[in-house]
């Protein structure tokens, strides 16, 4: 291959990259001094090194070589970079060229603002040494490893002008979701979206060992490459300049090569899926720390595990300090920067300009291309009542209904998607397949039903790639939604943690502009997995979340179909928010009509009147939340009138959990006041909820009545048995709720003997009846709102 770069221009790009690994170290280690003017001493030395360099030479090289594909084919690019600990470099990187200094101005460009922007690095109150929702031209937190490969497709869905450069550390790959992520090349249309070119990072170590992949030999790693479907090019060597023009000629080639393929298939107009084109990527094999000391103490570092951090500790030794001084000396600032400090403008023109440049570019601000989505009324969806219980539904359902159209109205604006593990149907949302099928890009079978190379329904069986999928989609400026199984969103708590932190932050971040919220829709939930048993029941998501900062996180349980249209109507349209939606798909009665709906969920809570007898003064409050809990909820009262027909009681009902907690703590609590209204300050509360029993004392542990509020909820019971043995097993049930009001109510102290004896009776009767008949008894099956 003749060379690609002239020994001019390869010249300037090596001097772009000496100024950014110079850059680079002076992060991590100084505070004073940093262009070296004055010998180097301890004085100019943080006192706490904290910072990684190993991966960094590597980012910085590959983001000057990208700068020069992105100026001379003036692309859309964004840089999506696994290592994330390698904020130096992205710091470095998007300081010279310009980017950093236009949301930051105090960081200027010259000594001044390279001072700042050394001394802010890692320093409190300063920037974080990984890439963060701080770093201009990032959508991915770099703390967490294994999401950037599929950031990076979720960045590229319904983008077709954009490429996204996609680094992923040979360490990183090792992590289950980049393990999966590899299979998203199944799930891109060349002809609709944009490209990704991964490039794996192989610098062969992690933090203390080697990596796996860098252990396999090229031909098996080749072979696994090309088995997920990649054309992997090797780039390898440790003298940068032959490395210089390997990548230059390579990135030339994948270029040609992803023009190719987007060519011939957005000319054929429609895709085959056996059009599937192998994608090329990038295997990176350079040394970890490269530039950086060969030795330190006698001990190899450049080319090892041990340049993952800070290569050179304890500045004390003077050696040390020496080695550093002559380190940083290497890269010889004083060519790269003017006497004021300035990046010399020879080597800065090489950087692309405005947009272009990969800090700014506004994909990575999602927010500023956010188009809010075109909504249907979600009245016209609702189910018709003419009293409480009149009819069934199941709310998924009817919410699939209000999907599809929402994704009817906005397939022009290719701005929606909906994503699931395989459980779209399941979940009784497959009204959105008569007018998006399920994005696929393997091969069809006659079998296959809604299948569509062209769809906006993302499955696949990996909690991790609908996560990330949709996290990337978001940043980018695009609304969706991920519809999954109450028990198995646990697959992705750890991402949750992730993107909720993001949003936390980038809210304080002025120039950050508010993103599309990400939206769960929670169903086939702890209460209706009689079937599948144990395994499947697990409510804890909401506790998960609701440890998250409240004004990033909203928990809904909506009771019925019309409150679910409601809550998702609401949630659809808000930004910067995590929405956890919790609703069943079985068919169930219906409560509200969607007039009286819309004002109960936007209150968050209410006293249910028409199932209410208490006229101001109950003798118990029968709380609820979740529709299981209400349905349940709701029979109790019905019991309660028949076995002591003088008792007063008050029902109230949550949508929004978050009210229960103090205005102090969350925007959506109540007033103490309002709070006192429907719980009142001194009657007992039973108060039957979807999840764990110890959230709702959480929420509620500083209400004036919180002594008075007892919680039946999930207690961990399950199994494969009927619907109704599963509120049985946790104690949930209308007998036992209806027993629970009368013992905490004084008057009706003389009752709990014989109330108790009814209730355990019952029980015989439950539990004899599904054993012989292997489902609920009539009087449980049959019942329906009476009163
Ligand atoms: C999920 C996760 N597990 C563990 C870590 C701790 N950690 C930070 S860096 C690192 C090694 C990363 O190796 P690699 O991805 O190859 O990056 P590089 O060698 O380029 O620094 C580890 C294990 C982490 N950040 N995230």
């Amino acid at each position: 291959m003749s060379d690609s770069l002239s020994p001019d221009l390869l010249r300037k790009m090596h001097a772009y990259w000496r100024a950014a690994n110079y850059l680079s170290v002076g992060q991590i280690y100084l505070k004073e001094n940093p262009l070296l003017e004055t010998p180097l001493t301890l004085d100019h030395i943080k006192p706490r090194l904290l910072g990684h360099w190993g991966t960094t030479p590597g980012l910085n090289f590959l983001y000057v070589h990208l700068n020069r594909l992105i100026k001379e084919n003036d692309l859309d690019m964004m840089y999506v970079i696994g290592p994330g600990h390698g904020g130096p470099g992205i710091l470095a990187m998007t300081y010279l060229e310009g980017s950093y200094t236009e949301r930051y101005p105090a960081v200027e460009r010259d000594r001044n603002g390279l001072r700042r922007l050394f001394r802010q690095f890692s320093w409190p109150y300063g920037v974080p040494s990984h890439v963060a929702p701080e770093t201009p031209g990032s959508i991915h937190a770099g703390g967490e490893l294994g999401y950037s490969l599929v950031h990076a497709f979720g960045a590229a869905f319904d983008n077709p002008d954009l490429i996204v450069a996609c680094i992923i550390g040979d360490g990183e790959a090792e992590t289950g979701a980049l393990a999966a992520s590899w299979h998203s090349n199944k799930f891109l249309n060349p002809a609709r979206d944009g490209a990704v070119l991964p490039i794996l990072h192989l610098n062969g170590f992690k933090i203390a060992n080697p990596t796996v992949l860098a252990r396999i030999g090229d031909a098996e790693l080749t072979e696994l490459l090309r088995g997920y479907g990649y054309d992997p090019v090797f780039v390898s060597g440790d003298d940068p300049a032959v490395v210089h023009q390997i990548l230059a000629g390579t990135l030339d080639m994948v270029l040609a090569k992803i023009r190719m393929i987007q060519a011939a298939a957005r000319s054929r107009g429609e895709t085959e899926a056996s059009d599937r084109p192998h994608w090329p990527m990038i295997v990176f094999r350079t040394p970890k720390g490269w530039t950086g000391p060969k030795f330190v103490d006698g001990l190899p570092v450049e080319g090892t595990w041990r340049a993952h951090q800070v290569p050179i500790a304890d500045m004390e030794n003077p050696e040390h300090l020496k080695q550093l001084e002559d380190w940083m000396k290497s890269y010889k600032a004083h060519e790269l920067f003017d006497e004021t400090g300035k990046f010399r403008e020879e080597f800065a023109a090489l950087a692309p300009t405005g947009h272009r440049r990969m800090g700014s570019n506004p994909h990575a601000n999602g927010g500023e291309l956010l188009q809010p989505l075109e909504m249907p009324h979600f009245d016209k969806y609702a189910v018709a009542l003419t009293r409480p219980g009149a009819v069934k539904a199941a709310a998924t359902q009817v919410l699939g209904k209000f999907l599809r159209d929402v994704m009817k109205l906005n397939l022009g604006n290719r701005n929606f998607r909906v994503f699931g593990p395989d459980e779209t149907a399941s979940n009784r949302l497959q009204a959105i397949y008569e007018v998006s099928g399920k994005e696929w890009m393997a091969e069809f079978k006659a079998v296959d039903t809604d299948l569509s190379v062209d769809g906006r329904v993302l499955e696949v069986l990996s909690e991790h790639l609908c996560e990330g999928w949709l996290e990337g989609y978001l940043l980018t400026g695009r609304h969706g939604v991920f519809s999954c199984y109450e028990a198995f969103i646990h697959i992705i708590d750890s991402m949750f943690n992730q993107h909720a932190k993001w949003l936390k932050v980038s809210r304080t971040i002025p120039w950050r502009a508010p993103i599309g919220s990400l939206n769960y829709l929670l169903t086939s939930h702890v209460w209706r997995q009689d079937h599948n048993g144990f395994s499947h029941q697990d409510p804890g998501f909401i506790d998960h979340v609701a440890n998250k900062k409240s004004e990033i996180v909203r928990i809904y349980l909506p009771p019925d179909a019309n409150c679910l249209l409601s809550v998702a109507d609401h949630c659809l349209r808000s930004r910067d928010y995590v929405n956890l939606i919790i609703a069943g798909k079985q068919s169930e009665w219906q409560w509200l009509d969607i007039e009286t709906a819309v004002r109960h969920c936007t209150a968050g809570a209410g006293i249910w009147q028409w199932a209410s007898n208490d006229e101001g003064d109950p003798d118990v409050v029968m709380a609820c939340a979740g529709d299981v809990p209400t349905l349940e909820t709701l029979a109790a009262a019905g019991l309660l009138r028949v076995y002591v027909p003088d008792i007063r009681i008050r029902v109230v009902n949550v949508v929004d959990l978050m009210v229960l907690e103090p205005q102090s703590e969350h925007p959506h609590g109540l007033g103490d006041e309002d709070f006192d209204e429907l719980f009142t300050t001194d009657k007992p509360v039973v108060f039957a909820f979807h999840g764990y029993p110890a959230m709702i004392h959480k929420l509620t542990y500083r209400r004036h009545n919180h002594d008075n509020i007892h919680v039946r909820g999930y207690k961990e019971e399950g199994t494969t048995t009927t619907p109704f043995d599963m509120v049985v097993l946790n104690n949930l049930d209308r007998y036992q709720l209806a027993l629970d009001a009368i013992k905490r109510i004084p008057r009706f102290s003389d009752q709990v003997e014989k109330a108790t004896a009814r209730y355990w009776s019952t029980m015989e009767r439950h539990k004899l009846y599904i054993s012989e008949h292997g489902e609920d008894m009539p009087e449980v099956r049959d019942w329906r709102w009476g009163i």
